[in-house]
């Protein structure tokens, strides 16, 4: 079915031929997926059966899950090349579009198919694969719970005298124990001073009274990936920290209010960074609002001034607005947002405030 989709774009951009390396797009296509630095290919003739070639490491895993498709052993990058060569001759293809494509290995498909154009095109599988269906939206709601479960845990991990690291453990055990299949990027416990950078990671510095922490982590439900920020005080907030977690909370409900179908992305952003510009925070805003996920932790729609991208039913997007001050701290709020005709749903649901 996806497959067929894949091949109406074909079709309109006049190509006879896909070929796929990324893993997120191989699962997307056949339920297979890879190991993260796996070499494989997926070649897609507008006529005829896809096939699949993997390597021996990979190739029962693929035979036993891979649907919709041939699949091929090929033991090393060189046959993998030698094969694709062949079947594109064999196919008589003139245009083939691709995802991604290991440098060493397009300089060798260009070389040796003379005559046959070669191009990258993304936008084809991203067209389908930002419009989430039923199926991986389930996936994303279970994403999202687990997400909800791990900032929970770790906000209760938070006192003074802890370790970000340890906050940033007691988080992913939790939703490992629930049945994450990992995280969905790098969790970030940034607290103090260091809640003012964006991407904060985890690191050995220890919890004390009146730090910021900001909480920012995902899980992974069937390959789909979740995301959540909380930002906490560590006993009573100072007027200038309610004040910003305040302005934040707002920022973040007036995007939710304002997410519909048929709506710019860019005035999503304009609407959510007003409140904070409204009361002088804007240059503090340092980033775009959101964007998309899935598979992949960033994917299209981007909600950012510069988007020029148009909300759609079944989008699933980030919400994130944030104020950083350098040196003295950070608050984000963030959630993993599904977009209704006529509204924006939350599906991670923890309280902003615990
Ligand atoms: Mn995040």
């Amino acid at each position: 079915m996806r497959i067929e989709l894949l091949k109406n774009e074909m079709i309109k951009s006049k190509a006879d031929g896909y070929l796929i390396s990324n893993i997120n797009n191989v699962f997307y296509f056949t339920g297979f997926m890879d190991v993260s630095d796996a070499t494989l290919s997926l070649i897609i003739p507008l006529d005829g059966e896809p096939t699949l070639l993997v390597s021996p490491l990979s190739y029962t895993a693929a035979k036993d899950n891979a649907l919709n498709c041939l699949v091929n052993v090929i033991s090393t990058e060189k046959k993998i090349i030698d094969k694709l060569i062949k079947k594109i001759k064999l196919n008589n293809l003139k245009k083939i579009e691709f995802d991604t494509l290991p440098t060493p290995m397009y300089i060798e498909l260009i070389k040796r198919l003379k005559g046959v154009k070669i191009t990258p095109n993304q936008n084809s599988i991203w067209n389908l694969r930002r419009i989430k269906d039923e199926q991986e939206i389930s996936f994303l709601r279970k994403a999202s719970t687990l997400a909800d479960i791990g900032i929970k845990t770790g906000i209760q991990a938070i006192k003074t005298g802890v370790k970000e690291y340890e906050i940033a453990a007691e988080a992913e055990y939790a939703m490992r124990l629930h049945g994450s299949e990992g995280t969905a990027f790098d969790t970030i416990v940034a607290s103090g001073p260091r809640s003012a950078y964006p991407h904060g990671v985890s690191t050995n510095r220890v919890i004390s009274k009146g730090d910021f922490v900001i909480l920012d982590l995902g899980a992974i439900s069937s390959g789909y990936r979740s995301d959540i920020t909380r930002t906490i005080v560590v006993g009573t907030p100072t007027q200038k920290q309610s004040k910003m977690l305040e302005l934040v909370s707002r920022a973040h409900q007036k995007a939710l209010e304002c997410i519909h179908t048929d709506i710019n992305a860019q005035e999503v952003d304009a609407n959510a960074r007003e409140v904070l510009k409204s009361e002088g925070y804007g240059k503090q805003f340092l980033h775009g609002l959101g964007h998309g996920v899935g598979l992949d932790i960033h994917e299209p729609p981007t909600l950012s001034s510069r988007s020029e991208d148009i909300l759609k039913k079944g989008n699933v997007v980030i919400v994130e607005p944030g104020i950083y001050i350098v040196g003295f701290g950070g608050v984000r709020i963030e959630d993993t947002v599904l977009v209704h005709k006529n509204y924006g749903e939350r599906l991670t649901q923890a309280l902003y405030y615990l």
